[in-house]
């Protein structure tokens, strides 16, 4: 058995060079205990560092086309309404201990193949923009691309988490072409404002540092500003709705 380690993998958590993937494996097969469960992804029957290479490789492909065509959006966008929906975008590849811990909580063995067919997130993009109004209109032009699938859509900013979290997610499929087949590979798209990222930005931390048990107050102070953020989304979208009708009105009368 081939133990892909976790303390390697865990550094690296931006996509690149799947090279980097080879320190990975574990010759010895130690096993090591953190948060009291093993925290490797182990290498089942016929799965070797090879697949894992590979299948990084794909969702690495897969997160790149999609950057690539958030790119394009925006610019296309620019170029017709003069305005950028996209501030910036994010993308990153799911850590092992976060695709460990939650194969644990599907109960699901750590493999490459379990985690390949039940995690829908490895391949994360993260599309930050300014105003509420451009969530939807980046979701349909994602949901609008030809060779784009979307598999689920979980809208948070209508009915936000009692958490207080606001996110539009959509898992998608892009097709990464390989030279001798196709995978449609699975994306997760997160689009959120800026505020709404701030926000869970610093609660992700949070839940990180007390594991799901924070204390009574920090919890309701994060609502409060949830509340806040909700707030300032709708004033920023209104002024620049304002400030959008002003200035049409004046290029009309020119
Ligand atoms: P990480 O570390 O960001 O990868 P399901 O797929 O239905 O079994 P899941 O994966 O919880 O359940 O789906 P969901 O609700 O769409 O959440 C996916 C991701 O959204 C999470 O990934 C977080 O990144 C983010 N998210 C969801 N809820 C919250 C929240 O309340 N606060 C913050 N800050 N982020 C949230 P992971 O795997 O939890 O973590």
């Amino acid at each position: 058995m081939n133990y892909i380690h976790f303390d390697h993998v865990i550094w690296y958590t931006e996509y690149g060079s799947p090279d980097a993937y080879l320190f990975w494996m574990n010759p010895e097969g130690v096993i090591r205990e953190r948060y009291g469960f093993r925290m490797e992804l182990t290498a089942g029957k016929g799965e070797g560092i090879e697949s894992w290479r590979e299948v990084t490789l794909i969702y690495n492909a897969a997160l790149r086309q999609m950057e690539t065509k958030m790119q394009i959006l925006n610019e296309e966008f620019q170029h017709v309404h003069q305005y950028n929906p996209i501030e910036h975008i994010k993308a990153r590849i799911k850590t092992p201990e976060s695709i460990v811990k939650k194969l644990k909580r599907y109960g699901q063995e750590s493999t490459i193949d379990n985690m390949v067919k039940y995690v829908k997130d490895i391949a994360g993009i993260r599309i930050i923009c300014s105003f509420t109004s451009d969530i939807y209109r980046i979701a349909e032009m994602i949901a609008e691309q030809r060779d784009i699938k979307v598999i689920e859509v979980k809208d948070y900013i209508t009915y936000p988490k009692a958490s207080g979290y606001k996110s539009y997610h959509m898992i998608v499929t892009v097709p990464v072409y390989l030279s001798d087949r196709t995978v449609d590979t699975r994306v997760e798209v997160q689009i959120r404002t800026v505020a709404m990222d701030f926000w869970a930005s610093l609660e992700h931390k949070m839940h990180y540092k007390f594991e799901g048990d924070a204390p009574e107050h920090i919890r309701n102070e994060l609502i409060e500003c949830a509340k806040m953020v909700s707030d300032l989304d709708a004033r920023m979208l209104s002024l620049n709705d304002e400030i959008l009708a002003l200035t049409q009105a004046e290029e009309k009368e020119l």
